[in-house]
């Protein structure tokens, strides 16, 4: 089964969001295997957004980033991947349409809420960056039975 990684970013937990979050992707019919409330290091920022270094905004995305707690999921699905990103909205807020998490709760680029893998590629190297193999849970749920 596919799987994502998902985060909620620092202003997203400041602001009281993290369970309005996970409840849409539970209502969804996604299923959590891993989650932590975390502070990234610099090092680790850099490492998750390295396809970004080169970019103006890459300083002030670190230091976002490492402003404070994030909520670190993986979340397991058919077609989590894309589906996640649909639900999470375009990346600037001020774009994303109603009813998308960024485009509910967000207002500007540089917090927008939630950060979530883009490809099987990211994902596999997003999950491996914030989450040891003991970490994630495999578990089987009966109501999946009525989901697929
Ligand atoms: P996404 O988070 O939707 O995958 P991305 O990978 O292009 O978007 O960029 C990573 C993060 O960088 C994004 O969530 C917010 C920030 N960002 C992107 N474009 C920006 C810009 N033009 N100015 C400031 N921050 C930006
Ligand atoms: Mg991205």
């Amino acid at each position: 089964m596919e799987k994502t990684f998902l985060m909620v970013k620092p202003d997203a937990v400041q602001r009281g969001l993290i369970g309005e979050i996970i409840s849409r992707f539970e209502a969804k019919g996604f299923q959590l295997i891993g989650a932590k409330l975390m502070t990234v290091s610099e090092e680790l920022a850099e490492s998750h957004y390295e396809e970004h270094k080169e970019r103006p905004f890459f300083p002030e995305l670190v230091q976002f980033i490492t402003s404070g707690p994030v909520f670190a999921m993986v979340w397991q699905g058919e077609q989590v991947i894309a589906t996640a990103r649909l639900m999470m909205g375009t990346t600037n807020p001020q774009e994303a349409a109603s009813g998308t998490i960024r485009g509910d709760y967000g207002l500007i680029v540089r917090k927008n809420i939630i950060h979530g893998s883009d490809s099987v590629q990211s994902a596999e190297r997003e999950i491996k960056l914030f989450f040891k193999e003991d970490e994630l849970v495999e578990y089987s749920k009966l109501i999946n039975n009525w989901i697929y």
